[in-house]
């Protein structure tokens, strides 16, 4: 099983399309672990963004994720990365796919609703830096995971 870090942005947030986006990953299968919604800080923001820090957005790129609440989640699941990314969709919310969630809700750039770790080394660098208390995950079985996955084929 694999873990990967989202964020929904304050333009989530604004645009009330919380619970929208958490039911298209519930709906997936995957399962949620750990969950906050705060302001975080612009120092939180810019060690996230630290591979981004010389490109010209980078500063706009941090005030606006820090101009309002974000909530912070942990997904579990079979390659969860990937499959996460592609839910997500492309960067550039007016050039996603239709059926990704920034395709379905998303017509900027910059305010693209949503992040999602693009590897396994970033996913442990932002699982460290966002939830870096044990606590704060929590460990449960889902009732119908025998459902969700072939027992045989893919959880032995
Ligand atoms: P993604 O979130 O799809 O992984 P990244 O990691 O390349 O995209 O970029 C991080 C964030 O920086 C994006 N979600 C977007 O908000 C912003 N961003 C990236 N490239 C640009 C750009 N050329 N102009 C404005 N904002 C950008």
């Amino acid at each position: 099983m694999e873990r990967t870090l989202v964020l929904l942005k304050p333009d989530a947030l604004q645009r009330g399309l919380v619970g929208t986006i958490l039911t298209r990953f519930e709906a997936k299968g995957l399962k949620l672990i750990a969950l906050k919604l705060r302001c975080f800080s612009p120092s939180l923001l810019e060690q996230h963004y630290a591979v981004h820090r010389e490109r010209p957005f980078f500063k706009s790129l941090v005030e606006y994720m820090s101009s309002g609440p974000v909530v912070a989640l942990v997904l579990e699941g079979k390659d969860a990365i990937a499959v996460v990314r592609r839910l997500v969709g492309a960067t550039n919310a007016r050039e996603a796919d239709p059926g990704t969630i920034r395709g379905d809700f998303g017509m900027s750039f910059s305010n693209n609703l949503v992040h999602a770790s693009d590897g396994p080394e970033s996913a442990e660098f932002e699982l460290g830096l966002w939830f870096p208390e044990a606590a704060e995950i929590c460990e449960w079985d889902p009732c119908d995971l025998s459902w969700r996955y072939n027992v045989a084929e893919e959880l032995a």
